[in-house]
Parts: structure tokens; sequence; C-alpha cells
């Protein structure tokens, strides 16, 4: 991709990157003790979306800190990554499609910093994991990595889901339905063994993203932790396990070894969800911690619902949705999940429409392509899908209501949201283009950009 080696180290390690935050004016230290118990949180909120992550140095009850906020803005992410945050997207996509077309598989290695600790008994409470959410049921793991194994193939799986501390080692887990975890738990179940894994917490982006790749993208049966091989530009490193043959994230600060217990549940829940409501409590699958190790030093790593979810979940689908369209549907530009639509309920679909029709094929095509999605809306290429107002714009002069709306009901669609009860549920397209080959009366009026420079100005103050 690229890169040199440094920059690659730089932002596979999360070390590194809360380094590189702090040397570039992007951490907030946060020095006073706070309460893992909504505290936390609460100042978290205070600076989601904005251009710093924050760093908790002191979180009572702990002796670890807690880190926030990687993903909650484009533009830091961007700037870690060194380049423009409107070309995340066509990164993702490029790091799928490379490993796609020629997986860089992970390395197993000798030795790994995730295990200069091994905690002699397990006790969960000695972590930081924080509460968020005031009806939440109790602290959360959301922001660990999932490695576990096909227990026919032993082909890897990874993925991202919430975990509930229930005591010092019992964990309860939501898996949506279709996940792979779901598939490889029902393996073991009907071989009566538990499904070890280990959740890897305190991880780089590539990691990130290659757990939360979507299975559209990365089917059953492929090891999708190649995939942040290729986003950092070197082989993940694994270390053995060393209660199961399912193996740690070498650069991780915590991993937990796990198993599930096929069969046995406990309810989990109330969790407040990227959905902007709470996860509903039922009976989930019951986890039993096996070891706990970690770094010398480690940093326990969070997510609060919210902006950080929505650009990450986001930022894969818009990935996935772009490389699909960009091979069906001549024309497409461009692709945003909007955080009004939680990150991935909404596509704005950006097309320079060549033929009448087909902004209704990338209607359809994004439908295809991730369905969680509830909405797509296609704009054309003068549209800034980007910014609400403008896309707003689109459909209040461009959308004809009789002819450009498309309604499918009874559809999977993602459970979490509520027009989706059991996951079933009506989806809506919106071709807000203009007519194809355009009229004279749908150019975007313009004002010529005019440059500052050169021009004398007085302002006063404003009278308050
Ligand atoms: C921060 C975050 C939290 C997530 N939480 C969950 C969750 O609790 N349950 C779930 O099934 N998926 C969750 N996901 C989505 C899955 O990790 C994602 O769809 C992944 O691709 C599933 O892996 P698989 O394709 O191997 O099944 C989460 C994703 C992110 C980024
Ligand atoms: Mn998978």
């Amino acid at each position: 991709m690229g890169r040199t080696a440094s920059q690659a180290a730089q932002i596979a390690d999360l070390g590194d990157i809360i380094d590189w935050l702090e040397r570039h004016g992007r951490l907030v230290r946060v020095r006073s003790e706070v309460d893992p118990l909504h505290q936390l949180a609460g100042i978290a909120a205070r600076f989601e979306g904005g251009p710093r992550a924050v760093l908790f140095e002191r979180v009572k009850g702990s002796r670890w800190p807690v880190f926030t906020g990687l993903y909650w803005s484009r533009e830091l992410l961007a700037a870690l990554l060194q380049r423009p945050a409107s070309s995340l997207p066509q990164h993702v996509s490029d790091c799928i499609r490379t490993w796609q077309q020629q997986p860089l598989a992970p390395v197993v290695v000798g030795k790994g910093r995730v295990a200069e600790v091994t905690e002699r008994e397990v006790d969960l409470s000695l972590l930081p994991v924080p509460t968020h959410a005031e009806l939440d049921g109790g602290p959360y793991f959301d922001a660990g990595v999932v490695i576990t194994k096909d227990p026919q193939t032993g082909i890897r799986n990874s993925s991202i889901q919430r975990f509930q501390v229930l005591g010092k080692d019992r964990l309860a887990v939501n898996i949506d339905a279709g996940r792979h975890l779901e598939l490889c738990l029902a393996k073991a179940a009907a071989r009566g063994e538990p499904l070890a894994f280990t959740l890897n917490v305190g991880v780089g982006p590539g990691l990130h993203f290659a757990a939360a790749t979507p299975a559209e993208a990365a089917p059953f049966g492929t090891d999708e932790l190649g995939i942040a091989g290729v986003f950092d530009g070197r082989p993940l490193e694994l270390v053995a396990g060393t209660v199961s043959d399912v193996e740690m994230a070498a650069d991780a600060m915590f991993a937990l070894e796990c198993e599930l217990l096929p069969g046995q549940t406990h309810p989990e829940g109330p969790f407040a969800e990227v959905t902007g409501y709470y996860a509903t409590v039922a009976p989930r699958p019951l986890v039993r911690v096996r070891r706990i190790h970690h770094r010398r030093r480690p940093v326990f790593q969070t997510i609060v619902s919210g902006a950080e979810v929505f650009n990450s979940v986001g930022l894969l689908g818009e990935a996935n949705v772009l490389a699909l369209l960009q091979k069906q549907v001549p024309g497409v530009r461009d692709v945003y999940f909007s955080h009004g639509g939680c990150g991935f309920y909404h596509a704005v679909v950006q097309i320079a429409q060549t033929r009448a029709g087909w902004a209704k094929q990338a209607l359809m095509a994004a439908f295809a392509a991730f369905p969680p999605l509830k909405m797509v809306t296609v704009v054309d290429d003068d549209v800034d899908i980007r910014n609400p107002a403008d896309v707003e714009w689109a459909m209040a002069t461009r959308l004809d209501p009789r002819r450009g709306i498309l309604v499918v009901d009874n559809v999977f669609g993602h459970g979490l949201n509520p027009g989706f009860p059991d996951y079933l549920g009506s989806k809506v397209g919106f071709d807000a283009t203009r007519p194809c080959p355009h009229t004279a009366n749908t150019t975007r009026a313009r004002i010529k950009p005019a440059p500052l420079d050169g021009v004398q100005l007085e302002m006063r103050e404003i009278e308050r």
C-alpha cells in the first residue's frame, strides 16, 4: 500500500497510536480519577466526534487506563492514516479487494507483548470495564476482537461482539443472526463441545476493520485476519493460546482466552446500542473466561455507542457497497453512510448517470450489497453526499415521488432496528437524481468562487 515500515508500525499497535496522537495534539488526557460507572462515558461524550481521542489515566477500581475515540471522527482517523478523509472508504475497499485477490495470511510467532503478564487468577473485576448508558445492564466489553476457529475446518474467523460482564469469569455475548460466530457455535454444539475463542482488546485499526469486515466481503471459510495484514502493510502476528488451539493477537493490550458453552444462556442487556435505543434483555450465549493475559502496561479500549460506531461500521459498509456498485453500475462515484442513519441504515450514493435507469440499478445493488441498509438515496455528482442539507435539496427538487420511490416489503434487515422486529421489515429507496440526459432546468446554479486574497475588507465588531 506504499507506506513505509515505520508508518506501518505506527498504525498497527494501539500503544504506538496513542503516542502518535499525543505528539500531534490529538489526545485528551483525563488526569483525575473517573468512575467507570457512567462518569467515564459522560466525559467521553463531551469530546465525541471531535479532533481528539481520550485517555482516562485513572479509573476507579483498576490499575489500568481506558482509551476511547479512535474512530469517532473521520478527520482524526484520516490524520492518523495520513490520507484525505474522503478517500477512507476507497482505501478500506482497496485493502479488502487486495486481500480477496492475494490473502496475506497472519503468522503465528513465538512471543507477543500481549502475553507479557498472565493473571494467576481470572477476575474480570480487575479490568476497567466501563458501564456506559444510564440503563445499561452492567459493564461491557464492546471493542474487543473475537478470534475463533471453525470446529470442522479449523479456519479462523474474527468479529466484534458486545460482552456483558456477569461475574469474575462469566460473560454473556450478543451474536446477531447470521454471524459466523453463530455458525461456529452451532458446529461446536453439534459435536457437544464448547467453542474456544479469544477476546482481544486494545488493537489497531487494521485488526479492528478486519474483524468488522461484513460477511458479504469476507464469506464464511475465509480468514479475514488477512485484511489486517494488507491494511498494516505486514502480516498480522498471532501467538498460540495456552488453553486451546485458538490464537491471540500478539500486539493486543489484553487477550482473554474464553469458551462459549453450547446450550447455556444468561439474560443479557439492556445495552445502549448504535441505533440510539437500548438492546432488549434476552437469554444470550454464556461465556466462561479461562485466562487473562495482558501487556505489562496495558490500556483498555472502549467504544461509546454513537459517532465512533457510526464511523467504524459505516466505513466498512461504504467500502463494501462502493466496491460492489463500482463493479455493477457505471458512473457510481462515491458512497456515504450517514450518521442520522446510525452509520449503517442509510446509504447515500453519488452517481454520474450516463443512462436513464442506472440510479435505480444503484439503489437495488446497494440493498443487495449490504443487508442492514433500510434506506438508500441516490443523487447526482453535483451533490455533496456528506452534507445532509445538500442531500435534502436533491430530494426536494429532483425526487419524483411517483416514480422515484422504491419500497420493498418483507425483507431481511437488521434486528436492532425497531422497524425490523425479528429481522423482517420494509425498505425504501429514493432516486433523487435529475432526468437523464439532464435538462437545462435541472442544472445547478453556481456562484463562481472568488478568492479573498488581495481583496481589501472592512468589518466592524458585532455589537451585543
Ligand atoms: C464496535 C462494534 C460492535 C459490534 N457489536 C456487535 C455485536 O454485539 N454483535 C454482533 O453480532 N455484531 C456486532 N458487530 C458487527 C460484527 O462484528 C461484524 O458484522 C462482523 O463482520 C461479523 O463477523 P462475521 O462476518 O465473521 O460474522 C459490531 C461491530 C462493531 C464495529
Ligand atoms: Mn467471518
